[in-house]
């Protein structure tokens, strides 16, 4: 089974847009939606786009956030959605199991198999993603949560795959970021017209809209200082 994984879309309808428009060119099978669709600027009519795509959901943290109208922007962004969209976004699972050629037993969550909120960066230890893994019953893991790419293999826990971000990525170049499972993991950027998207984004109402995807999808925050940011915060400090 040849699937799309695509992650963190934040509301980021331009982004969502050139990304379906490649997986429809790349003949997958099925597309899982792994969670933080919502808390953006366009969260219904990404909801929509997905839905009418035939995508499986997972909840992410932000679901959870929106849901509970938990600060200024989650009360906003629910505000935004309909009660039948409240109602679908509730049923959301917090994993999907699918088997992927070659790749197994893949495990589908928002963050890590144990919470939604977990963060795994590429400087988190061996045995530190082992501890997060351990006792997942599957070959390989497919999460997202920090909007940076990666795959890990720790000996003993299954494999973890990052899709990295649709709409709200930090990977150091414009874009947006997901990937293909076939066989193997296939990292994917799909370019689309930042400058024109965030004019659309900026122009909702979306609190800090402006700010929070100017950097972000022109590509000058880098995975470098994402991690560092994300492993400061992982530790506690
Ligand atoms: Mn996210």
């Amino acid at each position: 089974m040849r699937v799309a994984a695509l992650y963190d879309v934040h509301g980021n309808l331009p982004a969502l847009e050139a990304v379906l428009a490649e997986v429809e060119r790349e003949k997958v099978e099925l597309t899982v939606v792994g969670g933080d669709v919502l808390w953006g600027p366009f969260q219904s009519d990404c909801l929509e786009l997905l839905r009418a795509h035939g995508a499986l959901f997972v909840s992410g943290n932000c679901e959870r956030e929106v849901l509970a109208g938990a600060d200024e922007s989650s009360a906003w962004c629910l505000g935004q959605l309909s009660s039948s969209e409240r109602e679908f976004v509730s049923t959301w699972p917090a994993e999907v199991e699918l088997e992927v050629e070659g790749l197994g037993r893949s495990l589908f969550c928002h963050a890590t198999p144990r919470s939604d909120e977990e963060i795994l960066t590429r400087l988190t230890s061996d045995a530190d993603i082992a501890a997060a893994l351990e006792g997942a019953d599957a070959d390989i893991v497919v999460c997202g949560h920090t909007h940076v790419q990666q795959e890990r293999r720790v000996p003993g826990v299954p494999a973890l795959v990052n899709a990295g971000s649709v709409g709200l990525p930090y990977q150091g170049r414009p874009g947006a970021f997901w990937a293909v499972l076939d066989g193997g993991v296939e990292f994917r950027r799909t370019e689309y017209d930042f400058a024109q998207a965030l004019d659309v984004l900026s122009a909702s109402a979306f609190p800090g809209a402006g700010t929070i995807f100017r950097d972000s999808i022109a590509g000058a925050v880098t995975a470098e200082s994402a991690t560092a940011y994300f492993e400061t915060k992982r530790r506690g400090a």
